[in-house]
């Protein structure tokens, strides 16, 4: 029981009562006496530290299933990695161009080890690199065992450069402890479609994401797409055109051996509604996933292109109206949603919601909301309101090493709020043991979603 985990952690730590052998103490005995039927107190220091130190252990060795990446199997091509991609992601690119003079545009027409010099000297040697975008470099260069205070920026190119790819894949994956990467794959992506098209040998720790953007946001421009890769589409949305674009998902889902659909929409989107998007969604990619048996993930809240001048650092956020959510786990009870919000005011509303359709699976601390601020919030928040039925964090990461800084930061939180919540178990006399927090951090970490994309039996 907790007892004995709690106790041998309580001995191990040297502190408290508990660790004296010569008790004998029962199931609830290590509960704090109720006090005239007041709320025990909160579990005392020695507790907490029991608690604390064998979450550290389990969060930390229970690898993670990272449900929402822009990482790609190194066959597949397209993967990012080593120094200049790190300093270069658009995260650090927004942030530097709060100080750069030169125009964006002149900027990315530079080189990559040029735009990576100037990030770096502007976020890490002019300024002290205190945005979470520029500790996460850090965190990941001291994880690999490297000093980033030598400051030498070719040297730590040079470290990166000097290894196979699939030797620092696997290093990597090691380090930050991540067991399986979900991709993002678009067939509107003309280098990766070739790719597809053409076939390759899977590496079996990426599995794939359809990601169907183009489609549901832009669908004269994806029709035309369509209609020349030969699928019989008109731009009106009739019975027929409804049914290649079925076949479209159907042959791309078969060829990626897609695991969901994913979409990101903006604030605005309505559902029921006439528009492109909302007649889409219902007439053709929520009939597909209840065909194949396949969640559709939805990305909530993004404004594309707030200032296209920054390219891909360019999009902004905007709060949801989640009614359209509602009406569509209503609507479609067949079907399972895995949703994340961009917006923190939509975070309180998305939980609810959860609570009311068990078709809806929360996850990740998305992008913007991604900062330790807000990770711990959103986290605390769904564990409070939703016990442990979502998944705390995908890494989002669009260059390999950024798993190992997203999943340690998101850890670190993960362990402070846990341990909050097993030492209020505690002071109330509830025992949980080692076996049941490891189930249930296996379950934040990836285990509850896999479940979810599970068709019904
Ligand atoms: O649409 C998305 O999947 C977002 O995650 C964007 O790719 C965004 O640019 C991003 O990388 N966020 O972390
Ligand atoms: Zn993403």
């Amino acid at each position: 029981m907790w007892g004995n985990a709690f106790t041998a952690c309580a001995r191990a730590s040297g502190t408290g009562r508990d660790s004296d052998p010569g008790e004998k103490r029962g199931v609830g005995a290590v509960s704090s006496p109720t006090f005239n039927g007041m709320n025990p107190p909160a579990a005392s220091g020695f507790r907490r530290t029991a608690i604390t130190a064998l979450l550290e252990r389990v969060v930390a060795t229970t690898p993670v299933i990272d449900i929402h990446t822009h990482l790609y199997d190194p066959l597949l091509g397209g993967l990012l990695w080593g120094m200049d991609d790190l300093l270069i992601y658009h995260y650090l690119a927004a942030e530097a161009f709060r100080y750069l003079e030169e125009p964006p545009e002149e900027f990315f027409t530079r080189p990559k080890t040029e735009q990576a010099d100037r990030i770096w000297h502007e976020l890490f040697l002019a300024h002290s690199p205190v945005s979470e975008a520029c500790q996460g470099v850090l965190t990941t260069l001291h994880r690999f065992g490297l000093d980033p205070h030598v400051r030498d920026l070719p040297a730590l190119r040079a470290w990166f450069a000097q290894w196979p790819l699939e030797t620092h894949v696997s290093r990597t994956l090691e380090i930050a402890n991540v067991a399986k990467v979900y991709m993002t794959n678009s067939p509107f992506d003309d280098a990766e479609r070739a790719v597809w098209e053409k076939g390759f040998l899977r590496d079996e720790r990426f599995v794939a994401a359809l990601r169907i953007d183009p489609l549901l946001v832009d669908w004269p421009g994806a029709a035309r797409r369509l209609s020349d890769w030969g699928y019989n589409v008109g731009e009106g949305l009739s019975a027929s055109t409804c049914g290649e674009v079925r076949r479209f998902l159907a042959d791309w889902t078969r060829r990626l051996d897609a695991r969901y659909v994913m979409v990101s929409l903006p604030p605005d989107f309505a559902f029921p509604a006439s528009s492109d998007t909302a007649q889409l969604i219902e007439r053709v990619v929520l009939p597909h996933c209840q065909e194949l048996g396949l969640p559709l993930a939805l990305m909530l809240g993004v404004r594309r292109a707030v200032n296209p001048r920054l390219q891909l650092a360019g999009d902004g956020v905007g709060r949801s109206d989640l009614s359209a959510l509602a009406r569509l786990c209503e609507g479609f009870p067949q079907n399972r949603f895995a949703v994340t919000v961009l917006s923190r005011e939509n975070q309180h509303e998305l939980c609810v919601l959860a609570r009311k359709f068990r078709n809806l699976h929360v996850f990740g601390c998305w992008w913007f909301t991604n900062v330790p601020v807000l990770i711990e919030e959103i986290t605390r928040l769904r564990l409070e309101l939703l016990g442990l039925s979502f998944t705390v964090q995908h890494s989002d990461a669009r260059v390999l090493e950024q798993i190992i800084y997203k999943f340690d930061h998101t850890r670190r939180i993960l362990v402070k709020v846990l341990a909050d919540r097993y030492a209020e178990l505690a002071a109330t006399g509830w025992e949980t043991t080692e076996a049941e927090v490891r189930r249930d951090v296996r379950e934040l970490l990836g285990g509850g979603f896999e479940r979810f994309c599970q068709p019904a039996a």
